[in-house]
């Protein structure tokens, strides 16, 4: 039986990113957006639909995370990796923590402030760190990211900043880089921005905000996202969680 310690060394999340480099489908669920038998359906319903794995958290959430997770774990059997806004949002439970860099912004907050809180804590709370860059676009209409984290996005039509910033982090040693149109974004993010981030790093590709249809999913990958992340949509419409994994299951 392996040891904690040994699950963390052996970044087995981490490498469930990697090995199945066809597509992948994250199902993000803010805890300040569910109850308790809402977390229960929503966890059930993304293990029959076979989401690879589901990220927990939110620019602000004032809920309880830990409770969130634990319910989710009793009803989803992959990863459950914490998506955190802050240091706060840092807790017992996930399976790994993105620890997100900020790297669209300047605000030292993101890029190792926060980082810097919640250190100690997550390596006495033995969880798998994957160091992410994250990079936020600008998809339409302030969104919460760019309002809590004080930072301005990249504008939608500059590919070239949004692709020398990927570089940039894939350069400092990050393992996964995150193009974030923002929560309930108007549109996703620039296809033309995802393909030209896909030809220039090699490390996974995770895209999310704004991302409400089949079609657009579909797109989403065809530009190189590896990962693709949903959330608003299916809080509003869950029987879409099926469609969407069909997209997937078309990459394999
Ligand atoms: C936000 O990328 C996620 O971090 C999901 O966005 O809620 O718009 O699907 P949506």
């Amino acid at each position: 039986m392996d040891s904690k310690s040994d699950i963390i060394f052996k970044n087995m999340v981490y490498e469930s990113f990697l090995e199945n480099r066809s597509k992948q489908l994250v199902l993000l669920i803010d805890p300040d957006k569910q109850t308790d038998d809402s977390l229960r359906s929503i966890a059930t319903n993304a293990q029959e639909c076979g989401v690879h794995s589901i990220f927990v958290g939110g620019s602000l959430v004032t809920s309880s995370t830990r409770n969130a997770i634990q319910i989710i774990k009793e009803h989803f059997h992959r990863p459950v990796i914490l998506f955190p806004g802050n240091a706060n949002q840092v807790c017992e439970g996930p399976d790994a923590i993105l620890f997100l860099s900020l790297i669209s912004g300047r605000n030292a907050e993101f890029l190792i402030g926060n980082h810097v809180l919640a250190a100690p804590i997550i390596k006495n709370l033995h969880i798998e760190t994957i160091p992410t860059g994250y990079i936020l676009i600008d998809c339409g209409g302030a969104t919460s990211v760019e309002y809590m984290s004080n930072t301005r996005p990249i504008p939608y039509n500059k590919p070239d900043i949004a692709a020398a910033t990927a570089l940039a982090g894939e350069m400092l040693g990050l393992k996964a880089l995150y193009l974030e149109g923002g929560s309930g974004a108007n549109t996703f993010v620039n296809p033309e921005i995802i393909s030209r981030v896909k030809k220039v790093c090699s490390i996974p590709l995770i895209v999310g905000g704004g991302i409400r249809t089949p079609e657009t999913l579909r797109q989403v990958y065809e530009n190189g996202a590896d990962i693709a992340v949903i959330g608003t949509i299916i809080e509003k419409q869950p029987t879409l969680l099926s469609e969407m994994m069909a997209v997937v299951n078309d990459f394999r």
